[in-house]
């Protein structure tokens, strides 16, 4: 089913199989790449000369460590944490922190992987990074997840730092883990450095608009993709997979322009509400009491809760998957387009398989691929980094016009590159060929590091 790779670039991939096995989340992230990367060649030969692409798939430090931590009955428990420090051609390592179960090495490199291309789309100066452990915060007391991040930094703060590497959150890490962490690492080194994390709570050095940013910006994404159409989101229908941070702000930007969102998930179900999704009762459930989304489906009247449900089902104009990686499936893209849906941007990170991509590509709908669609919570994050070195605060419409201004620089710049290169409307091509230029040029500019 895969597109056959530019014979420059098979070696290179067999390399990446052959050097990590297993790692099946990282292969396909690669390979998603490099099935793009051969008009570049040809264009920018040096690229190959400098053997940039050897390197650019080839992490500058992987860290593994032990997490020994107590859970409240004063059992032990012992979790596996890693630290992937891909690439800092454009800045310190940045990027978020996992903590999921299903978290081994081969997603924490996926993951690292797609943040240098989509850190380098921003145009702001942050390399990149992932991290996470496969701990699994579900039914954890805040003492515990406390413990659990604590024992984590013990380890983790050596390989930190302002100018060295930066991390942030991603599933099962929000403002409160990021507390916990940074208030460790604060009281191990004993420096009040801000700007060692993103995602900060605003009474201690957060950015405003960092919380809904990622979502926020997936929602201008699909704006600028259907204003390239000559389409609005006013008026449309919009169906968000999870129910977490990156959904429930996709769905209230989605809101604010107009779009009625029907239906949202968590990992246990989904429900469905045709009077629209009544978003101050699923912030509830989840940001406050941090419940199942089931619970929605019990407070209100004429919704409907479906456990196990395929939310791709529903029909609907625009499709936002923001829960995880290939969680749209070739089957749901088929389903999804032949019930009339016209776009899809992904605010999670590959959460659409190469299988259903094409799909999407072939029936011509506007796909904006996870490393343009969300990285406007990496770009706040820089955001945030820039408010803590000059010591500064500054306003939520400030940031968030930023962020806007951010992310139309990332579809413009993306639809360019797809022209470019003789492939127009391809978000895909255009994202990663945008992201390969800037942090390539910046690694042959540094010589061999
Ligand atoms: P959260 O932990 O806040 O929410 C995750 C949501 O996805 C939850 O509803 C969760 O359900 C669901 N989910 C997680 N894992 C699975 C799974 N294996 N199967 C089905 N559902 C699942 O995380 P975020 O909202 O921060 O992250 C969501 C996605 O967005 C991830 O892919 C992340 O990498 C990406 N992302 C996040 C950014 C950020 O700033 N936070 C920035 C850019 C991308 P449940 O509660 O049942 O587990
Ligand atoms: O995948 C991502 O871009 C994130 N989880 C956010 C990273 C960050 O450093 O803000």
């Amino acid at each position: 089913m895969t597109a056959p790779l530019d014979e420059k670039l098979e070696p290179i991939y067999q390399d990446v199989l052959r050097r990590n096995p297993g790692e099946t989340e990282f292969h396909q992230a690669v390979r998603e790449v490099l099935e793009t990367l051969g008009p570049v060649l040809v264009k920018y030969p040096e690229f190959a000369e400098h053997k940039v692409i050897q390197r650019i798939c080839e992490p500058e430090r992987q860290i593994i460590f032990r997490v020994p931590w107590e859970d409240d009955k004063g059992e032990t428990h012992i979790n596996r944490a890693f630290r992937v420090e891909f690439n800092s051609a454009l800045g310190p390592y940045k990027g978020g922190l996992r903590f999921h179960p299903s978290v081994y090495l081969g997603i924490i490199k996926f993951l690292g992987f797609e943040q240098v291309f989509k850190n380098s789309l921003t145009g702001l100066p942050i390399g990149g990074g992932k991290g996470g452990s496969d701990f699994d915060p579900k039914g954890r007391s805040d003492s515990e997840i406390m413990r659990f991040c604590q024992s984590l930094m013990t380890e983790l703060y050596r390989h930190l730092g302002e100018y060295t590497d930066v991390p942030a959150g991603d599933i099962g890490v929000g403002q409160r883990e990021i507390g916990y962490l940074f208030g460790q690492y604060k009281r191990i080194t004993n420096r009040y450095e801000s700007a060692v994390f993103t995602g900060k709570g605003l009474d201690w050095g957060g950015s405003r608009a960092r919380r809904e940013a990622t979502g926020y910006g997936t929602v201008y994404f699909v704006h600028e993709m259907l204003k390239a159409r000559s389409e609005e989101l006013d008026g449309k229908t919009c169906i968000v997979s999870g129910s977490g941070n990156v959904a429930i702000y996709a769905m209230q930007k989605a809101m604010q322009l107009g779009a009625k969102v029907i239906a949202c998930s968590d990992s246990s179900g989904m429900v469905v509400d045709e009077k629209g999704i009544d978003l101050k009762l699923v912030r509830r459930i989840k940001e406050v009491e941090r419940r199942r989304i089931s619970v929605y489906a019990e407070e209100k009247k004429g919704a409907r809760y479906i456990e196990d449900g395929n939310i791709w089902t529903i029909p609907c104009d625009v499709a936002l998957p923001c829960a995880t990686q290939n969680e749209l499936t070739a089957k749901d893209a088929k389903k999804l387009v032949e019930q009339g849906c016209i776009a899809v941007a992904e605010g999670a990170n590959m959460p659409t398989t190469p299988e259903g991509i094409r799909i999407f590509k072939d029936a011509g709908i506007a796909f904006g691929p996870g490393k343009a669609a969300n990285a406007g919570g990496v770009a706040t994050s820089a955001l945030e980094m820039q408010q803590n070195a000059s010591r500064d605060s500054w306003t939520f419409e400030f940031t968030e016009k930023r962020l806007e201004e951010i992310m139309v620089n990332i579809h413009n710049d993306c639809f360019e590159t797809a022209d470019e290169f003789g492939e127009p409307d391809n978000y895909v091509v255009g994202a990663n060929i945008a992201g390969f230029l800037r942090v390539s040029r910046a690694m042959v500019a540094m010589g061999l590091i």
